[in-house]
């Protein structure tokens, strides 16, 4: 960036072929936070054959799994190191604040400890044929050239997700950031490199989805792709990759439930509640695809709880994420705000009420950031707009219910299935809800939290496959079955006679 090369293949960092660049820019001022070289679709090509030929060449995927374990342990420790460079880079790319930046890259440091120890411990499975001549085992080996596709709400963690389990499990791979949000990839991979990743390994290329998308996806030499990003992207990635039979993981997003029910109560359980579905719909300004942008709420307390949610989301505090004083960052780009803005014209005309927000603030500072402020919408209903479709913005809908499984059906009346979240004191209700919901993660009188150890994905339109966890890793291995008969006989079945 700034003048270095940002293209990284075959262990060599490069410009762009035809010396493109794109304006990496800081969304809370509107300034360049850097410029950055564009692959072309050339350069990707030669990104997914330098992945190729470090795959074939057979010496990255002969490396034991305790060796790419040492490996991943002293990625984790580099990362810790850089921390504060890493988090500045990612507030500048994404508008994030500084303490979510730091978090962020805490998570992306367990990840890859997580993946350290679990292929460090992971075994052959033994099966027992019958036939004591007979060593049947299952093994575990590398899915081969992995392409890897990440969003900008979360650059390095969702990277993160798909390349410690990809390096763990032995794969070669080409990594490509959002264009939006390229800085923090960039900075990481010159890392991979110092922890000794070998070259042809980790590929990296920059650029829209649009230029290089055939590279990437329409190409037999690839053997995996992992996606995380829009539902429309995630749809086009599936269709290219089924002509070469491509497997394919996708990440699409979410429309996620809220759900409160009246027996909370009030006292601490209401001051949890009231502070979860806040943080839950408007951290990161929404543009978190787990965002419980969708208010459940039990009619007897609605009027009260969307109050007390007014009152809140009213004194969140906007400003550049660098600034210690700011609670929330601006949306990622003028692109992206105008997205939501048009939601939101399309909510007011379709009849939802809007009852706090629905504009740009109004402080001179956030002038040049595209800023929007926390929106709430009350008296909604199931057939708006507003309340099907992704926004990615800092928008809350309220729909309001009165039986326990009219909730669950408003819970599961969505197209997508990513995460959903219940509220209430009875333990055996939460567990009906929960077991109700169809989504991949569900949180009980929680909001938000997750594990590198348990699997992370989406049912319905949320996508396939899943990442984190054990499934995490396996998703890019093939599973080998070997069949070792130590006295060989003949089978008989033909008698020569
Ligand atoms: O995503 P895209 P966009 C949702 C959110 C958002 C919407 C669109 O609702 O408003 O998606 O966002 C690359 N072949 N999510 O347009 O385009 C692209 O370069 C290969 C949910 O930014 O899907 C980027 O690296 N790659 C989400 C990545 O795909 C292509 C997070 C995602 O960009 C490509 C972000 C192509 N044809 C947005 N076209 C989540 N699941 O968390 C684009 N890309």
């Amino acid at each position: 960036m700034n003048g270095e090369p940002d293209l990284y293949v075959g262990g060599q960092w490069r410009h762009a072929s035809d010396g493109g660049t794109r304006e990496s820019i800081n969304p809370a001022d509107g300034s360049v936070a850097a410029v950055v070289d564009e692959a072309t679709d050339a350069d990707a090509r030669e990104a997914v054959s330098a992945a190729r030929a470090a795959f074939d060449d057979g010496a990255w995927r002969a490396t034991t799994a305790a060796e790419r374990s040492i490996l991943l342990d002293r990625i984790a420790d580099i990362l810790q190191r850089d921390k504060e460079s890493l988090s500045v880079l990612e507030t500048r790319d994404t508008g994030k604040t500084l303490v979510e930046s730091r978090i962020d890259i805490d998570d992306v440091t367990s990840v890859f400890r997580y993946y350290a120890k679990l292929v460090g411990v992971e075994a052959d499975r033994v099966i027992d044929v019958g036939d004591p001549a007979v060593i049947s085992r299952v093994v575990r080996e590398p899915i081969g050239v992995c392409v890897l596709i990440a969003p900008w709400n979360y650059p390095l963690l969702q990277m993160s997700w798909k390349i410690a389990p990809a390096l763990g499990a032995g794969c070669t791979m080409v990594a490509k950031p959002s264009e939006v949000t390229p800085l923090s990839t960039i900075a990481f991979v010159h890392l991979l490199e110092e922890a000794g990743v070998p070259g042809g390994v980790v590929n990296l290329v920059q650029g829209s989805g649009a230029a290089l998308g055939a590279a990437l996806t329409d190409n037999p030499d690839v053997d995996f792709i992992s996606f995380t990003g829009g539902l429309a992207t995630g749809r086009t990635i599936s269709k290219v990759a089924a002509e070469h039979v491509t497997k394919v993981a996708v990440e699409l997003g979410g429309k996620n439930p809220h759900i409160v029910f009246a027996d909370i109560g009030t006292g601490d359980a209401w001051d949890a509640s009231v502070d979860q579905v806040l943080t839950g719909v408007f951290l990161h300004s929404g543009q978190v695809c787990s965002a419980g942008t969708r208010l459940i709420v039990e009619e007897s307390i609605a009027d009260d709880f969307v109050a007390e949610l007014v009152t809140r989301a009213e004194k969140i505090r906007m400003g550049d994420g660098m600034d210690a004083a700011s609670e929330t960052g601006p949306l990622v780009s003028e692109q992206h705000r105008a997205k939501v803005e048009g939601h939101v014209a399309s909510a007011i005309s379709e009849g939802a009420k809007l009852v706090t927000g629905g504009s740009r603030p109004s402080d001179a500072t956030l002038e040049k950031g595209s800023f929007y402020l926390p929106t709430i919408f009350d008296r909604c209903d199931r057939s708006m707009g507003i309340v099907r479709e992704e926004t990615f913005g800092p928008i809350l809908t309220v729909e309001r219910f009165t039986e326990e499984a009219e909730a669950i059906s408003l819970g599961n009346d969505t197209e997508y299935g990513l995460a959903a979240g219940v509220r209430t004191s009875d333990p055996a209700r939460g567990e009906r809800v929960v077991r109700a919901l169809r989504h991949g993660t569900v949180w009980l009188n929680d909001f938000g939290y997750y594990t590198a150890a348990a699997e992370w994905g989406g049912f319905g339109k949320s996508g396939n496959g899943r990442e984190l966890g054990p499934t995490g890793l396996a998703e890019y291995q093939e599973l080998k079955h070997i069949w070792h008969n130590t006295a060989p006989k003949p089978a008989g079945w033909f008698k020569g006679e």
